[in-house]
């Protein structure tokens, strides 16, 4: 049984700054979607659309790192019909209490054993180019998910600390946690470190303050993961925050004359009132 957002739910979330869910996609689909990893991670993009940012291919790739792809729907239909989920949309709206959803961008993550960790960081101190500048990600587990496996780890009612500035490098840290260490020391606090653990189809949702990373995959399978960093569907571009964290990828997606958010490259997934981006089935049902 797919989870439902309770009110319970959203207290937890709003206490906490994350909320852990045992079932958000059928494990049915865990095959294709692994399949579709493979091909992503090897340059096959069966739409003929390259992802928006592709950091790591089979060929080239340092096999100690974590493997990252950035917008894998534009590529796989596979990623497409979970990430672009109205489901997954609702609950992501109903947890945060926003009129409606779009997808900012997806990650395709995997952290095969012996893997680098993933520094911790807070997503919202990287993006600030739009307004509401509000951001809350769901992370899907698609492998079962421990704490010596590399999964990824929040910090209880970090999202409460002061707004920091972005520090520290994503990939490969020699100290994945210090930013966040350092940001518990200028706040005077203890840190809580929760891992996710859950079975493959489960995952989370965390706020756009909450500080979160993962450490080195010390586990013998891989750790996969795919995340949905969603905004509110009547986002605009902050023409006073243009340069900050938007950078040259996703700047070109900007429109000529106005600051709105263009459909075809951040489509709305749901809202309140019944929209969704009517080309979103036709695109997912190529
Ligand atoms: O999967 C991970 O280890 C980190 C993912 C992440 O940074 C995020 O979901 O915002």
């Amino acid at each position: 049984m797919l989870s439902n957002i309770t009110e319970p739910d959203r207290a937890r979330f709003e206490t906490d700054g994350f909320l852990v869910v045992d079932r958000l996609i059928e494990t049915a689909i865990l095959p294709r979607l692994h399949r579709a990893f493979d091909d992503l991670f090897r340059g096959k993009f069966e739409t003929g659309v390259r992802p928006d940012e592709v950091n790591w291919q089979q060929q080239t790739g340092d096999p100690s790192l974590t493997r990252q792809i950035c917008n894998g729907w534009k590529a796989s239909l596979d990623i497409a019909g979970v990430v672009l989920d109205e489901r997954l949309g609702r609950m992501i709206g109903e947890l945060a209490g926003w009129p409606g959803v779009r997808i900012m961008i997806d990650n395709v993550i995997c952290k095969p054993p012996g893997a680098k960790s993933l520094g911790f960081h807070q997503d919202s101190a990287y993006l600030s180019w739009f307004t509401p500048s509000d951001l809350l990600t769901c992370w899907i587990a698609l492998d079962d998910t421990h704490a010596d496996g590399g999964t990824i780890e929040f910090v209880r009612a970090s999202h409460r600390w002061q707004p920091g500035a972005p520090e520290g490098e994503f990939h490969a840290p020699r100290d994945y946690r210090l930013p966040m260490r350092n940001a518990a020391a200028r706040e005077g606090v203890e840190a809580e470190i929760c891992f996710v653990e859950v079975g493959a189809g489960g995952g989370s949702f965390h706020h756009g303050w909450t500080w979160h990373g993962s450490g080195a995959n010390a586990g013998s399978t891989p750790r996969r993961s795919l995340v949905l960093h969603a905004m509110r569907s009547d986002v605009e571009y902050d023409p006073d925050h243009f340069d900050q964290g938007i950078g040259p990828i996703y700047s070109r997606y900007r429109r000529l004359g106005d600051n709105l958010l263009d459909e075809n490259y951040f489509p709305i997934l749901w809202r309140q009132d019944g929209y969704r981006t009517p080309q979103l089935e036709t695109y997912l049902n190529r």
